[in-house]
């Protein structure tokens, strides 16, 4: 099934200037990209995005990071998209996730691990809502599909 998934680059990965080595992971896989902004998150934005983190020991922490310098959010289309990107991104934990994986090969600690990416479709929606408005996401049609799907 087509799926859109909701990816961030967290500012690690825009202060270390990662941007463009992970966007092409994504696109060399054959996902397309049907929206993306540059933004610093706010405050309310963080806390509402890790709602269900509120009360955890590193919630604090998280929101910090997260805010502390400009993100940049994308709304990533494709066959299973959101179960292939996570697979992509690997796991939470940067020191246990595979090599091949963003976070196995550009982060150390969980507390700067890289990027989020939504872990199921009601999340995704939630999420794409909660940072892009309707007329900032898009559909449009790309020569290579019939190359990349049967
Ligand atoms: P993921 O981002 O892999 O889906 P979640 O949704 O469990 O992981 O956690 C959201 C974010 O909260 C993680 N990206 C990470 O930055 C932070 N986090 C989760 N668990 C921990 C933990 N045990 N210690 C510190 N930070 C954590």
């Amino acid at each position: 099934m087509i799926e859109r998934s909701f990816v961030i680059l967290k500012p690690d990965a825009v202060s270390r200037k990662l941007i463009g080595k992970i966007i092409s992971r994504f696109e060399e896989k054959g996902l397309k990209i049907v929206g993306t902004k540059f933004l610093q998150v706010t405050k309310d934005l963080a806390e509402t995005h890790y709602g269900e983190h509120e009360g955890k020991p590193f919630f604090n922490n998280l929101v910090s990071y997260i805010i502390s310098a400009p993100s940049l959010a994308m709304v990533i289309e494709g066959d299973d998209a959101i179960s292939v990107i996570r697979k992509i991104v690997g796991a939470t934990n940067p020191k246990e996730a595979d090599l091949g994986t963003i976070r196995g090969d550009y982060g150390m600690v969980t507390g700067r691990n890289i990027i989020h990416a939504s872990d199921s479709l009601k999340s995704s929606e939630r999420e794409i809502n909660l940072f892009f408005n309707k007329d900032e996401v898009f559909y449009y049609k790309v020569p290579d599909n019939s190359w990349i799907y049967e």
